[in-house]
């Protein structure tokens, strides 16, 4: 195996999935307290409702393309698995695998708790302080995810999901004060996480998107781009050891047959949902296609001459990803469609499927590392990465998720293979290394961990952490750095 010395085994959460305790300590509402991370549509008007019993009105709704719960249900990301509460013990049981590197998001709203006020939320600073002490006091270097799919609801109301300037300046201060704050504790950041799954939810399930919602789309993904690069250059002022990225959903995509006009859909494909964001982050400024794009949906864009000036400053440090599963696309309309992580395509006859329909391809992998490597030469970590399913404790009270150390095995397998090939890959990250909430479905039943967490999709359970099969295997992998799988 080729995995350099210090390369960065882990696993990767997101606060609104894990933390809970969603009003305490002075932490405002975010948009995931009442629905799920990816499940924002605009122009709809729904009713929510707060454990608590509150109720509210907005515009946002679970997704009902990916069987969601529905709005007035319960919303399991406001207790999730309350690492709030039992952060210590999960870092220990990390340390135990030989975590070298925790990917982890910050809950805005703990800090600002509209996005708008001038000063932090203390409480909200020294939780975080308290839990990059803790990884530290096991060499466990934080990876942090600034901005993970929770903003403020209050902020989200007010201005439309990013359909205003103004939040790119409340970005830049949320960022700024993180930078400041835990300056020495943290040097690894991403700024948005999956930014491209703004474009790819517009296509999911096949919806086919109006004018205005593009209009929206690329309008917010620029805000968000002038944000991401403002947050770059100011986390490289304050401390010019900070290495920030950008984070990519990655779904390697196929044309299904060799017919010219799947090739081209294709590359289409890979130019809307993957380049698009990707080339504005690590190349800072827009790639001729992009015109295409906006002109066939009638996209004006808001964009100063300022704005050209701080995305071309502020270009990533490193490019990171996500990968769960490949794509295949077609223009032959008798094929069956199959949906995974945002994105619908052709079934890939090659390929197995998980119980959700993501395609199992490793060397998927393999491709996109290659291919992006190629494309931005800049160090790669893979952030997300795991298998999503159906865990069951057996008669002898253990979780055997066998099926889980397969899929890993093999998408290890396929990292190697890709550094041999001279990719410059610094770590990986699994996804939900810990259960938690599905973004998705909402559900807790849907697991990725290799810890499991005694709670269900009604929120029933003691929260107990128990560790499957694969805490073990992992230990192993990491302490013979890929050797041994
Ligand atoms: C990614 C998100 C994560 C995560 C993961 C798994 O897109 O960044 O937040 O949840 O997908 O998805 P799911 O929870 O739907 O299985």
């Amino acid at each position: 195996m080729s995995f350099p010395k210090n390369f960065y085994w882990g696993g990767a959460t997101a606060a609104n999935q894990i933390e809970g305790a969603y009003n305490v300590d002075g932490r405002g509402l975010a948009r995931t307290d009442v629905t799920t991370a990816g499940s924002l549509h605009q122009n709809r008007q729904v009713t929510y409702k707060f454990k608590d019993g509150r109720t509210g009105k907005g515009s946002f709704i679970p997704s009902d393309a990916t069987g969601a719960v529905l709005p007035g249900e319960y919303y399991p990301n406001q207790e999730a698995i309350d690492f709030y509460h039992h952060y210590k013990e999960d870092i220990k049981l990390f340390a135990e695998m030989g975590f070298k590197m925790f990917r982890m998001s910050i809950s805005w709203s703990r800090i600002f708790p509209t996005g708008e006020e001038d000063k932090p939320n203390q409480a909200g600073l020294d939780f975080y302080r308290k839990v990059f002490e803790e990884l530290h006091k096991y060499n466990i270097e934080p990876l942090v995810t600034i901005s993970h799919s929770d903003d403020p609801l209050a902020m989200e109301e007010k201005y439309h999901d990013w359909g205003n300037r103004k939040v790119i300046d409340l970005y830049a201060k949320f960022a700024e004060t993180l930078f400041k704050e835990y300056k020495g504790l943290v040097h690894y950041w991403l700024t948005f996480n999956e930014i491209n799954s703004t474009v790819m939810f517009m296509h999911f399930g096949g919806h086919q998107a109006s004018d205005e919602e593009y209009q929206h789309a690329y309008q917010k993904l620029h805000y968000q781009f002038v944000a991401s690069a403002k947050a770059v250059q100011i986390g490289h002022q304050i401390d010019p050891n900070n290495q920030i990225g950008c984070m990519i959903c990655g779904i390697a995509t196929y044309p299904l047959t060799p017919d010219p006009k799947d090739i081209l859909l294709n590359e289409h494909m890979w130019e809307r949902d993957i380049y698009y964001c990707g080339d504005v982050q690590c190349k800072g400024k827009y790639p001729t296609f992009a015109h295409r794009l906006w002109d066939k949906h009638h996209v004006k864009l808001d964009i100063t001459d300022e704005d050209r000036e701080i995305l071309k400053n502020g270009t990533v440090d490193m490019y990171t990803f996500s990968y769960y599963m490949s794509s295949a696309v077609t223009t032959h309309k008798d094929q069956e469609e199959v949906g995974g992580n945002l994105s619908t395509g052709a079934r890939n006859p090659y390929l197995n499927y998980s119980e959700w329909e993501w395609a199992d391809d490793p060397d998927g992998l393999q491709y996109y590392l290659e291919k992006m490597y190629d494309r931005y030469e800049l160090p790669m970590m893979i952030v997300e990465n795991g298998l999503g399913a159906i865990d069951k404790i057996d008669a002898d009270g253990k979780i055997h998720d066998d099926y889980r150390i397969q899929y890993l095995k093999e998408h290890i397998e396929a990292m190697d293979r890709a550094i041999q090939n001279g990719v410059d890959l610094r770590g990986y990250t699994t996804w939900g290394c810990i259960d938690l909430v599905s973004a998705g479905t909402g559900q807790m039943s849907k697991r990725y961990g290799f810890i499991y967490v005694d709670r269900d999709d009604q929120g029933h359970g003691t929260m107990k952490r128990m560790k499957k099969d694969s805490f073990d295997w992992y230990r192993k992998v990491i302490k013979s750095n890929g050797e041994e799988l």
